[in-house]
């Protein structure tokens, strides 16, 4: 089975190879060390609030902060990443190769209220090339730029297995960490999520406060028994709905009105996955991959997973 180097060697790629190589390698080498830290838990001291909190007012857990430094770390080592946007940084990170071709956004690590009760986490991430020139300092509007736009984009899951996740626009590959030889070795590609599914992952703790369309969609599953599958953990609740066909949603609620998760570096990444993946991802208005970017850490609607599944709960 091929390993992740040799699947970069061939995998189609809109543009530099060796740019888009040195970036994978980094980011790879940064999720091994946060392997290998969400694998100790407890004992590696890495539970537990930081004290800090987000640029969103959310209580940073230490792996929070572990993984950002990993992976800010890795894409300074690059040479190939300008500037990065990052969920645990209020603006954007000039890196220390200011005059490189590509962008970098992160969530280094999303789902982390679950590390300390031993539940599934994730790095979810995109790449886009830069639009100033290489000569002058990456703006803003480097990052702010649509999904449809990214070069690369996927996830790594720290489960029950380790798996890499990604696209560069010819299809969804699954990769499987090997901690005896330490690599990503390919064990799927060509990844397809049914059209059709039998799970809705929600938080219907918020159900009071959802839409009265939302509500419908909710009573719809019920009526057809459904199975609800939500473990606050978004990169765990996607994987399981790609792989076995399902519909993730975080409308708007009464304290959130534009949902709960970030445009940038949350959304769009598994959006793209999932159109690749012949699914699709879409707020009330629109599909996620076009709604053009105002503000970093931009929150929207998000429903995703089964293509008939998101039309269905957006026709209501
Ligand atoms: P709630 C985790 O904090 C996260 O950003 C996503 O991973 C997850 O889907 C969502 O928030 C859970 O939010 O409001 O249901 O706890």
């Amino acid at each position: 089975m091929k390993t992740l180097a040799q699947l970069l060697e061939t995998c189609p790629f809109k543009g530099n190879r060796t740019d888009l190589k040195s970036i994978m390698e980094a980011l790879t080498e940064g999720a091994k060390r946060i392997h290998k830290d969400v694998n100790r838990g407890g004992l590696a001291n890495i539970y537990g609030a930081a004290g800090s909190e987000n640029v969103q007012g959310e209580a940073q857990q230490k792996l929070d902060i572990i993984a950002n430094d990993y992976l800010i770390e890795a894409m300074n080592g690059t040479g190939s990443v300008c500037v990065i946007a990052s969920e645990e940084d209020e603006d954007i990170l000039l890196t220390t190769h200011p005059q490189s071709p590509y962008v970098f956004c992160m969530d280094p690590l999303d789902g982390s209220s679950n590390i300390d009760v031993n539940i599934s986490i994730g790095t979810i991430f995109c790449v886009f090339e830069r639009l100033s020139p290489a000569n002058e300092q990456p703006q803003l509007s480097d990052v702010l730029q649509k999904g449809r736009a990214q070069v690369l984009a996927g996830y790594i899951l720290y489960s029950t297995a380790t798996v890499l996740v990604f696209t560069t626009g010819a299809g969804v590959y699954v990769l499987g960490y090997d901690t005896d030889k330490e690599s990503f070795i390919m064990v799927q590609e060509g990844v397809q999520i049914p059209e059709n599914g039998k799970i809705y992952s929600c938080n219907e703790g918020n159900m009071l406060t959802y839409s009265a369309q939302v509500r419908g969609y909710l009573s719809l599953c019920k009526s057809r028994k459904y199975s609800a599958r939500y473990i606050g953990s978004l990169v765990a609740d996607f994987h399981r709905n790609m792989l076995k066909g399902g519909l993730f949603m975080y409308p708007s609620t009464e304290k959130d009105k534009n949902g709960k998760l970030r445009l940038l570096y949350e959304c769009n990444p598994l959006a793209w996955i999932a159109e690749q993946a012949g699914g699709s991802a879409k707020t009330p208005e629109m599909a996620v991959l076009d709604v053009q970017p105002e503000k970093l850490h931009q929150r929207i609607p998000f429903f995703i997973g089964s293509k008939n599944m998101v039309q269905e709960a957006l026709s209501i």
